[in-house]
């Protein structure tokens, strides 16, 4: 599993000049250019990129590969916005078709887990019109009185964009109020490509580039963590990967607030993109490799199980990714009707640790910002009846 820096030096002699560059780049901690992002791309085959990405994710892991238990809220699929790759959302015009819960049903699915060890509840959903600031600061609130110690993840910059601009208040007053009423960090959607090429093309509508960034920089300077994504495989060129990365690792070198990048494959079941062929698995696994190498300042790069399919996530274990998501229940719409294989995401704890010990890593469960709970043995099994939750 290893790859020590000889093999991967003997590696790359079999590789053309600027591959044996990068690679000595790499070797060597020296940060890689956006011209070297591209070339890898274009010119990087999957055997010298995979062992190169893997080489950078013992360095800075070992064989440990963090999962963590959380579950989903997703409050609505009723969505101003028209991005051309959703498969989940519903217009409002179109709502019955949709769904939109309450604060006491979402509290329901919150109680539903009262006794049982989750450490983080991820709430993302559509742009609903009249779910405003004031409904989620009480939601929030309400799910602290219920249970102080569940970390709150949530919010994309789109929510929290149309969230702030409602209430009259600039991104930063905005992020300030919905820290102090108790959420923790920002999940990494709404990113898909920054620039404005691609986001003129795919979702046209919704915050821009430099308006997500503007609202992860605010979260970071109040002290809060996030995560980034990046959606690829549709229409982009790799120059706009690479400019995406770009901005992302410019922004992490200013506040050093992420803590994850994960990107995240299009899937083309039931949107206005579907006549796009979907990735190919190599595409896959060079998009996690390049990731790894390019994003330096980025602690974890993580696989997102239910949209990739288990099995292909295990994959990534040895092309740089170093996080395995949770273990999810069917709460999660989004990629079950973008065509996953997961249609009912669920993976129990032992599941989830046998599939990373399979690939020859150490599982490692984790809360939000990477304090370690639990490292696995070889061998466990769950005491407690199967969870249907991540
Ligand atoms: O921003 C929507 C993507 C994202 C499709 O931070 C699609 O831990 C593929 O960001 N094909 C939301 N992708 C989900 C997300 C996420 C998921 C898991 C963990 C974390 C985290 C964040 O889903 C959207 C969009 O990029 N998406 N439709 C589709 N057809
Ligand atoms: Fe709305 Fe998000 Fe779907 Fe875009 S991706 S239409 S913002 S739910």
């Amino acid at each position: 599993m290893a790859s020590s820096q000889e093999q991967i030096t003997a590696l790359l002699q079999q590789h053309d000049d600027n591959i044996q560059a990068i690679g000595n780049k790499v070797l060597n901690n020296i940060r890689l250019t956006k011209e070297d992002g591209v070339y890898l791309f274009e010119h990087g085959e999957l055997s010298i990129l995979g062992a190169l990405a893997n080489y950078v994710r013992e360095q800075k892991h070992g064989d440990k590969t963090y999962f963590n238990r959380n579950f989903h809220i997703e409050p609505t699929n009723v969505c101003v916005f028209s991005c051309k790759f959703c498969s989940y959302s519903r217009l409002y015009k179109n709502r019955d078709e949709g769904w939109e819960l309450s604060i006491d049903q979402m509290l329901d699915i919150v109680k539903g887990y009262d006794g049982k060890p989750v450490t983080e509840v991820h709430i993302v959903g559509g742009v609903h019109p009249k779910m405003d600031l004031k409904f989620f600061l009480d939601l929030i609130a309400k799910i602290k009185e219920h249970r102080p110690d569940l970390h709150i993840k949530g919010f994309t910059p789109v929510e929290l964009d149309y969230m702030f601009r409602k209430a009259k208040l600039t991104t930063e007053e905005g992020m300030k109020v919905i820290h102090d009423a108790g959420l923790q960090s920002l999940p990494g959607g709404g990113a898909e490509i920054f620039h404005p090429d691609v986001r003129t093309q795919i979702c046209h509508d919704k915050v821009d580039g430099d308006g997500w960034l503007a609202i992860h920089r605010a979260a970071h300077n109040l002290g809060m963590h996030s995560n980034a994504t990046m959606l690829y495989g549709h229409v982009e060129e790799f120059w706009h990967r690479v400019d995406h990365m770009d901005r992302l690792r410019q922004l992490q070198d200013e506040t050093g607030g992420f803590n994850t990048f994960i990107p995240l494959k299009f899937r083309n079941d039931n949107n206005e993109m579907s006549h796009l062929k979907e990735s190919t698995t190599i595409e896959d696994l060079k998009v996690y490799a390049v990731a790894r190498l390019y994003m330096d300042n980025f602690p974890h790069i993580k696989a997102y199980w239910p949209m990739l399919g288990r099995h292909n996530a295990q994959m990534t274990l040895s092309f740089g990714v170093n996080d395995i998501d949770g273990t999810i229940d069917d709460t999660t719409k989004i990629y079950s009707m973008a065509g996953s294989e997961e249609q009912t995401p669920t993976m129990t704890t032992t599941q989830l640790v046998a599939l990373i010990q399979q690939a020859g890593r150490v599982a490692v469960e984790r809360d939000t910002v990477y304090n370690e709970i639990k490292v696995y043995e070889k061998g466990y099994t769950e005491d407690e009846p199967a969870m249907s939750l991540n």
